[in-house]
């Protein structure tokens, strides 16, 4: 029987020593806070990948290190599993106790009672991939894990600097390589390669789409949309725009995903670029993330969140479906979370079957997989569809009775191909939007159109505790600090249409307040009254007040 590389372990561990005042958590995306306190964790993040590895009879575990849409100087790094989904929830608690480890003979010591709980078989090779964003600290952080991987005598893969979904296709992809279910080529190219030809195919025959402004955030994704282009051809004109990856402080700095979402606006950059009428997209700082936009002929600023791209795509699927002959089969379904807007959860629960789960893509992610075909989207533009493996076979062998069936089928089992189900990722979302687009011809006019979203406002309140936070009911409901639900109960019931709901944040130290009403003010207000209602009860940075 293996032992651990103690010796190896040790020397290695004493050059990346855990600051004495920090506490780390691994939350809703990993590790996440400022990069530069991150050493020790990464570190220890490679030892632990390795096992991960060993654990599970050497299959390639996944290591990226991103903090995705937080500001520049913040960083973060997460485990993927050899499916390419999220790490397995009973191994966030490990990492949290491996990263939190006092001293180095506390952190060999706490590996040690993880390999005997566990049973991890130490004689087993260990895989492991990883890759970072853009941010400055990457290139540190990056070789703090590899000491970590040398330590534990890891086979390691640096696929360099990447989005994080392309990351997520690599881990599936080397894990299936040969297999009847083989996931594509284990490489980037294979990657641009599987999305852009199940794009050409899904738009031929269609009238040509008009160029698509993209809106990089100056981070990773600028670098893989420019590589994606040039895949594409002339199937689709990506206009790249925020493309400084190396220009200090620009990474999602007034533009991105997150900054339209939260804002409701155009990237102040972008506004030369986009003519009325004409669609543009927002990515985030790691690519996982995607929202559209449009002026109106006025010039207004119309934006289209997860919630519309979620409403666009499941009702296209369906049609498909339909188109098929398959839909006493083949059962869509869609995944939300309570950010989701009341007039999208609406407008779908009306056509098919919708669930409301937690915030975080591994809560979407498993709830997806209970449906034939799962469509899931937070509002905030993160999301995929997961089509099940029965569901897949059934396309496979699937025999159409008309040309019109085998098209739609055709067309199904291309976006198998166009999708990556691992993780939302912002580029593969493009394309599936940009493909029903070209088949429905719509403009952002007429998607915009499915239905009205009601208006809405999501502050953010500082407070001395997050963690005294405690919700139920996907998060839709407060079971601690007590009393404050029933106080915001009392003061919805004063809005029209109003909702509003408060929970803390896994990825920031701060609590969140999500509120919609009839009209845009009364939605500003309660907000503000909620997030009064937060800060009172739970005290918070008098600077912070909400205003
Ligand atoms: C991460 C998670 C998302 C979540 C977001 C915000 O996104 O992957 O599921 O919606 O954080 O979470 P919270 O409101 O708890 O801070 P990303 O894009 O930052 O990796």
């Amino acid at each position: 029987m293996s032992s651990l590389p103690l010796q190896a372990i040790k020397s290695l561990s004493e050059l990346h020593q855990k600051p004495s005042h920090l506490r780390f958590q691994y939350g809703t995306a990993g590790f996440r806070t400022l990069g530069s306190t991150l050493d020790s964790v990464l570190f220890r993040v490679g030892v632990l990948a390795a096992l991960r590895s060993k654990r599970l009879d050497g299959r390639t575990i996944g290591v990226m290190v991103t903090a995705s849409h937080n500001p520049e100087e913040d960083n973060g790094v997460k485990l993927v599993d050899p499916r390419g989904e999220m790490l397995e929830a009973s191994w966030e608690a490990h990492a949290t106790v491996i990263a939190n480890a006092l001293t180095t003979n506390d952190l060999l010591d706490a590996l040690d009672s993880l390999v005997r709980t566990l049973k991890i078989d130490l004689s087993k090779p260990a895989r492991v991939v990883y890759a970072r964003d853009t941010r400055p600290s990457g290139e540190s952080l990056i070789s703090a894990l590899q000491d970590g991987l040398k330590a534990i005598g890891a086979e390691a893969r640096d696929a360099g600097i990447t989005t994080t979904p392309i990351l997520h296709y690599l881990v599936k992809a080397i894990n299936t390589k040969g297999a009847k279910d083989s996931y594509g080529e284990d490489s980037e190219e294979g990657y641009y390669t599987k999305l852009s030809e199940a794009f050409k195919k899904l738009v031929a025959g269609r009238r040509r789409l008009d160029p698509l402004i993209v809106d990089c955030a100056n981070g990773v994704g600028a670098s893989a949309a420019a590589k994606l282009a040039q895949y594409l051809g002339d199937s689709l004109t990506l206009r790249l725009e925020n493309t400084s990856i190396t220009t200090p402080g620009a990474l999602n700095h007034a533009c991105g995903a997150d900054f339209v979402k939260t804002t409701q606006k155009l990237p102040p950059s972008l506004t030369d670029h986009l003519r009325p009428g004409q669609r543009g997209c927002s990515l985030d700082g790691d690519a996982d993330r995607l929202m559209y936009y449009y002026l109106d002929e006025r010039g207004t600023f119309r934006m289209l969140d997860g919630d519309k791209i979620a409403a666009l795509v499941a009702a296209f699927i369906v049609e498909q479906v339909k188109l098929a002959g398959l839909s006493d089969e083949i059962k869509v379904g869609v995944v939300q979370t309570a950010y989701a807007n009341g007039a999208s959860t609406k407008y779908l629960a009306e056509r098919l079957p919708v669930k409301c789960v937690p915030t975080g893509v591994k809560h979407l992610h498993h709830a997806a997989e209970h449906y034939n075909i799962g469509v899931y989207f937070e509002a905030n533009g993160h999301g995929t569809v997961l089509f099940s493996p029965a569901t897949q076979e059934k396309l496979a062998t699937h025999e159409p009775s008309t040309p019109a069936q085998s098209t739609a089928l055709n067309h199904l089992i291309n976006l198998t191909q166009l999708i990556n189900q691992t993780v939302g990722d912002a580029l593969s979302d493009m394309l599936l939007v940009e493909v029903v687009l070209a088949h429905k011809s719509y403009s952002g006019v007429e998607w915009d159109s499915l239905y009205a979203d009601l208006p809405n406002r999501l502050v953010k309140v500082v407070v001395g505790d997050r963690n005294a936070f405690k919700t139920e009911d996907a998060e839709r409901r407060l079971v601690s600090p007590p009393g404050l639900q029933t106080k915001i109960d009392d003061l919805v019931r004063k809005y029209e249409g109003g909702r509003s709901f408060v929970r803390p944040s896994g990825t920031e130290d701060v609590v969140r307040v999500y509120a919609e009403a009839a009209l845009k003010a009364q939605a500003d207000e309660l907000a503000f009254r909620v997030a009064g209602l937060v800060y009172d009860t739970a005290g918070g940075d008098a600077a912070k007040r909400p205003k």
